[in-house]
């Protein structure tokens, strides 16, 4: 069992049955030109994870572990997009035309993994209409084929897809870790908020821990 330094305490895990989970690291949401700049958020905040994420991601490649990616979006006829979330906001941005493709449709390069963090042979891509990575997908069924137990979570944004999916995780008996800095939001308030209602109440949700401690814990 090896350890990683965490709050409220410390994470055992094992390599062998824990994954690495790389959450909606897309163009439209972290890059410029993309979904989220169109709704008029500032994209450097979650540009700043990807340095970390990519450290963790060496990291977990080193360890030889599960590592699976997540990417939000939708069918290019939209029929996988329920109405609510295609008109959220006031306006509707998925499925049009933007600078780097139709926002958030499969198949389109603001759809796609940025190409820093772009998966190799072997990691499962895991397509997902909503916010958290199970609904609707087959990633309960990924993570059961390969023996997995516990979580580590990297992505964006911290207060949507990546809580959304550490509940998810939790409620279906996975443990979860989250690193702080390679998560990442667009409201600095929300992100902090975020990672303490995980952790409060002795680990209610999960473990919240950083890049550093988590790769001096992979490869020591
Ligand atoms: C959002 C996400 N924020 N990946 N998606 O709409 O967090």
């Amino acid at each position: 069992m090896k350890h990683i330094e965490a709050q409220p305490f410390n994470y055992a895990f094992e390599p062998a049955s824990t994954a690495l989970v790389m959450i909606d690291m897309q163009h439209d949401f972290v890059k410029p030109r993309g979904f989220g700049e169109m709704l008029g958020n500032d994209v450097s905040l979650l540009e700043a994870t990807v340095q970390p994420c990519m450290r963790v991601l060496a990291a977990a490649r080193q360890a030889r572990m599960l590592v699976i990616h997540t990417r939000e979006g939708h069918r290019p006829d939209l029929s996988d997009c329920l109405p609510a979330k295609l008109t959220r906001g006031g306006k509707t941005f998925i499925g049009t035309q933007g600078p780097m493709g139709r926002i958030l449709v499969r198949g389109e390069k603001g759809h796609d993994i940025i190409s820093e963090l772009y998966p190799i042979a072997g990691e499962p891509v895991v397509d997902k209409p909503g916010k958290g990575a199970f609904c609707q997908t087959d990633l309960h069924m990924i993570l059961q084929a390969n023996g997995i137990r516990s979580l580590i979570l990297c992505g964006v944004t911290t207060e949507v897809c990546v809580n959304t999916t550490a509940r998810e995780a939790n409620d279906r008996g996975f443990e979860v870790l989250i690193a702080e800095d390679c998560v990442g939001s667009y409201f600095p308030e929300f992100h902090r908020a975020a990672l303490d209602m995980i952790k409060a109440q002795g680990a209610i949700v999960g473990w919240i821990s950083d890049s550093r401690s988590i790769i001096s814990a992979l490869v020591p």
